[in-house]
């Protein structure tokens, strides 16, 4: 597609594992898709030998991806722009996004060579020696449960390190992958001279220097404190030493980070005025793209299920992660995982309902609401929220039972999910009092059944609309916001496609789930968490 002759354009650009590409989204002035691509890192990039856009090493713990080929990439992705006549010159504002907790070790000297980027050469051919470690860690790694134990003692335990830093420590936060690196490859970390996240590595390219790290992704280091949004010195000093000093600054997530370098104006004819917003993570980048409100709630309904939460008052736990919100400096949001998605609802449906979804959604609206008390907790996988495994049914006095009949498990299933998922966000600072609406998407958000299920578990709407490419969309929204600075994400984003109503609560559906909350917190606490 070529750019709308008339608009100014936003560009969003995403380097993601999720979906193994560099993405670039370019929209006008009235949010309107101009231009769209992605450079699949394993078919696009072959060389690199990546699954999945990763490597995983051979202790199946420590996961990796090249630098080199996310800068690659993303030559790629602006070559093929001009060869389709993007109109570089009309874009007025770029922000971006990595996926979440992978990191980039420049090398002593780096910064130099990123400002004196000759316009005739590629990025890579002049990048690939700027790295002191040549393969990235990722999200994906979970080699570094000596650095979480060693960080959680440092501050005084797993709920401290949550108090300060919005999550308890998980491995592949970044601060432990990079005391990990420092313990392993000492002689690289010394000759470190700045650590970018992946998001922030995507704006140094662009800006040809160092480009800060934004607060929202920032979070996702155990090493941020969420509150003042500052580097907590103790919890640096526990992951390696000078740290604060080859992190540099953070700063909000919409803020200005410099204007786009001489070599993207030369190669590629871009404004030299083309302003570059702070790049964040994914999942920030996601909520942007969602447009998540003040009072709203994301369930992500895919292979696993994911919940966003807007929070205006956090309660950092030991399970969940809180990250500074990437639309309002002021707020937060919250992000909680479950393997046990449609994965789970499928293996019941296959049991019960003869591998049909319509016959499992017929049996969830013969039954009804509160499923006469039965609960069941499905974790055929082990759990990530909370750290569990194994298959749990309750009858209505709370005593385990061994089978429920067909109908009473299809709701149970889908009912233990949205309970568990309502008593998570509760302990992350959520309340339904001041929910205004829940916003589905995933596989299963086409299931009018369940959705209804979710909207009576959480006594609020369910508007559903299916955003592709959500994280690299809101990075063009983010463009927008960043550049207009003194407007709320909100108005910025107003003419946005509108979401529809799917579901509304029942009557008396409060009554029925309020209790039914409390009894499944109990019977977690008590069955089915630490085993
Ligand atoms: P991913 O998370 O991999 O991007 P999707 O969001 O596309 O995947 O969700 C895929 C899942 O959606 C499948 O595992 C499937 O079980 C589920 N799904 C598809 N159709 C339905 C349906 N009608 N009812 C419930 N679940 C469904
Ligand atoms: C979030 C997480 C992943 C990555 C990669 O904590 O690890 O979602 O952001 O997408």
């Amino acid at each position: 597609m070529a750019a709308s002759s008339t608009s100014r354009l936003y560009l969003g650009l995403e380097i993601s594992t999720q979906q193994a590409s560099v993405k670039v989204i370019a929209i006008d002035d009235d949010l309107n898709t101009a231009y769209e691509d992605t450079v699949a890192f394993d078919c696009d990039l072959p060389h690199y030998g990546t699954q999945g856009g990763a490597h995983v090493q051979d202790d199946q713990l420590t996961v990796t991806a090249p630098t080199v080929m996310w800068v690659e990439a993303l030559d790629l992705a602006l070559q093929r722009m001009k060869e389709k006549n993007f109109a570089f010159h009309k874009v007025v504002a770029i922000s971006g996004t990595g996926q979440q907790h992978g990191s980039v070790f420049w090398k002593k000297g780096a910064e130099s060579k990123l400002r004196d980027l000759s316009a005739k050469e590629t990025l890579l051919g002049q990048l690939k020696d700027a790295f002191s470690v040549l393969h990235s860690p990722i999200w994906m790694d979970s080699s570094t449960a000596a650095q979480c134990h060693h960080l959680e003692a440092a501050v005084g335990g797993a709920q401290q390190l949550a108090d300060i830093t919005g999550s308890s420590a998980y491995e592949r936060f970044t601060g432990n992958q990079i005391a990990k690196v420092q313990q392993m490859q000492p002689q690289a970390y010394d000759s470190t001279e700045r650590i970018s996240l992946v998001s922030s590595f995507g704006a140094c390219l662009l800006i040809g220097r160092y480009a800060p790290i934004d607060e929202s992704d920032g979070s996702g280091m155990n090493i941020l404190n969420i509150r003042t949004r500052r580097w907590d010195l103790k919890c640096l000093d526990a992951c390696a030493p000078n740290l604060k000093e080859k992190l540099g600054e953070v700063v909000p997530s919409s803020k200005i980070v410099g204007s786009i370098s001489q070599y993207f104006v030369k190669r590629y004819n871009f404004s030299p005025d083309c302003q570059i917003i702070a790049f964040t993570g994914d999942n920030p980048a996601s909520v942007a793209g969602m447009r998540l409100q003040r009072g709203e709630l994301i369930v992500s309904l895919g292979t696993s299920d994911t919940l966003f939460l807007w929070l205006d008052e956090p309660k950092p736990a030991t399970e969940g992660h809180i990250f500074v919100n990437p639309v309002d400096t002021a707020a937060y949001m919250a992000l909680l995982c479950y393997k046990n998605g449609s994965l789970t609802r499928e293996k019941i449906r296959d049991q019960s309902a003869d591998s049909d979804w319509l016959k499992f959604s017929s049996l969830l609206s013969e039954t009804t609401m509160g499923n006469d008390g039965n609960i069941g907790v499905y974790y055929h996988v082990r759990e990530i929220t909370p750290n569990a495994e194994g298959i749990y049914r309750f009858n209505a006095k709370g005593e385990k039972v061994k089978s429920f009949d067909s109908a009473v498990e299809v709701r149970a299933v889908v009912e233990g999910q949205f309970l568990a998922k309502r008593v998570h966000a509760e302990n992350l600072g959520y309340s339904i009092e001041t929910s205004t609406r829940i916003l589905a998407t995933g596989g299963a958000s086409h299931n009018a059944a369940i959705l209804q299920v979710l909207a009576d578990v959480f006594n609020t709407d369910v508007y559903v609309q299916d955003v592709a490419n959500s994280a690299c969309l809101g990075c063009a929204y983010r463009a927008k916001h960043g550049l207009l600075g003194d407007v709320s994400f909100a108005d910025v984003v107003k003419n946005a496609p509108e979401f529809t109503c799917a579901a509304t609560p029942q009557v008396n559906a409060k009554q029925v789930y309020d209790p039914l909350v409390g009894v499944y917190r109990q019977l977690e606490e008590k069955y089915v968490r630490h085993q």
